[in-house]
């Protein structure tokens, strides 16, 4: 087992597991949950790699305070979930669904009662597909309509929730939802997608505001980011790497800190209105980072669509999902956003971390998963390292609690400190549960002395 002692953290430091809802929750149809887009997606044949979907996946809407007993036992200190916007809103906006609220609250409570702080994400892609049908993000409308829904999730926990986090990697949801078509909605817009981005960030901005007037806590946004080796050092290559840098890491981070969007792009911005610049940098109180790789570019092709094109990195061992392990990606990432961003940065909170493997129980039934101790040694040693440099982080999430339901790649890709065997749900804890535990329980000795 690893290693040379973790280096100490301080005082406060946050330590938490992520997950979100359409990947664990199940209970697709049931207690007056609507449809997301996840649904209506997963469902149509040779959208997910397995042609599996969330229709059940860890069933933790029925086994939530199992779960939460899990977490008590790893000893963190806050769990990060995603609330469902159509189990609460069943079609987007109107009538609420009290079931779904009720269901939030419960799992709230329990986790208040084990001492553990619920960070809840409002927006983690699964739109309700009533409002997919009238243009979904790309309307300006559903901004206004996931503020109205932040406004009634916070009027409900906004006592008890300890930190909100508006989106998760509106990026992500952008391109590959809108821009590429490999997750929901599926549609195939690549640079076209821009309005995604702006109606999101939109919608986190008077999401901010319904929030703040609401609840006293904190408010964030997870963004993923994804430091840019260039690979090659030709004008055309050094341009290429600008290029994804402006769209990966800046297109969000830019206007949410006041800098408006990155002029380089050359988006068509007449979905941009007056005031909209101002509504998206109301202040934020901790920048959300997730992150699990950096990513290789260089110039493209003469006749290629794109300003740049992506090659793997060499050099690296590699997860399931043969992304580089590279935990000097997040120190540099860590130190960029520094830079960057300077005064206008707030404190960072890494709301994602992690690797998937192929775990699987040996004879004895334990699961032993040795990569992933590794894979989080590594990155938490690098935090410290960053915040020995400087950059203020206040807390790590691991993704995830639980093996889950991967999007397009269905249950293929186990990103879990907890093994699930989806025909039954019996959850196993894996070696790096035992290890993280150790890890938490020493950190928070040494900050009680
Ligand atoms: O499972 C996802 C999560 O939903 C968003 N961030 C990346 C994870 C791993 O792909």
């Amino acid at each position: 087992m690893p290693h040379a002692p973790m280096p100490d953290f301080p005082a406060g430091f946050r330590w938490g597991v992520s997950t979100s809802a359409y990947q664990i929750e199940g209970a697709a149809d049931i207690d007056g949950r609507g449809t997301s887009i996840w649904d209506t997606f997963a469902r149509s044949p040779g959208r997910i790699a397995d042609g599996s979907s969330g229709d059940v996946a860890c069933d933790h809407y029925h086994r939530y305070a199992e779960d939460i007993a899990l977490m008590a036992g790893l000893g963190v200190t806050a769990y990060r979930f995603s609330i469902s916007w159509p189990r609460v809103l069943p079609t987007g906006t109107g009538a609420v669904n009290a079931n779904g609220l009720d269901f939030y609250e419960r799992l709230v409570d329990g986790l208040l009662g084990h001492g553990i702080d619920p960070v809840a994400t409002l927006f983690h892609w699964d739109l309700p597909q009533r409002l997919e049908e009238t243009g979904g993000w790309l309307d300006r409308d559903t901004a206004y309509r996931f503020a109205e829904y932040a406004d009634l999730v916070a009027a409900r926990l906004g006592d008890r929730v300890k930190l909100w986090i508006t989106l998760n990697e509106p990026f992500i949801h952008m391109s590959l939802g809108y821009g590429t078509g490999e997750h929901a909605p599926g549609r195939t817009l690549l640079f076209d997608a821009f309005p995604v981005a702006h109606h999101q960030l939109l919608g986190h901005g008077l999401a901010v505001d319904a929030l703040r007037a609401r609840s006293g806590s904190p408010i964030a946004i997870a963004n993923n980011y994804s430091p840019v080796r260039p690979i090659g050092s030709s004008e055309a290559d050094v341009a290429a790497a600008a290029a994804y840098e402006a769209l990966h890491n800046r297109l969000f981070t830019d206007p949410l800190l006041g800098h408006g969007y990155p002029a380089e792009l050359g988006f068509d911005d007449a979905v941009v209105r007056t005031g909209d610049l101002d509504v998206i940098a109301a202040p934020l109180d901790v920048l959300g980072v997730n992150y699990y790789n950096p990513t290789g570019v260089r110039a493209p092709e003469a006749d290629s669509p794109l300003p740049f094109e992506l090659v793997p990195l060499e050099g690296y061992p590699r997860t399931a999902f043969d992304w580089p392990v590279a935990p000097d990606g997040l120190r540099d990432l860590l130190g960029w956003l520094h830079r960057r961003y300077g005064a206008k940065l707030p404190p960072i909170q890494i709301t994602e971390s992690g690797c998937a493997y192929p775990d699987a129980p040996d004879a004895q039934g334990r699961v032993h998963d040795p990569d992933r101790i590794a894979y989080l040694d590594g990155h938490l040693r690098a935090v410290r390292a960053a915040m020995a440099d400087g950059v203020d982080v206040t807390g790590y999430f691991v993704w995830s609690l639980l093996d889950n339901w991967e999007w397009a790649e269905g249950f293929t890709k186990r990103f879990g400190l907890v093994h699930v065997d989806y025909p039954t749900g019996r959850r196993t804890p894996k070696s790096s549960y035992a290890w993280l535990r150790e890890v938490i329980a020493t950190a928070r000795r040494e900050r009680a002395r």
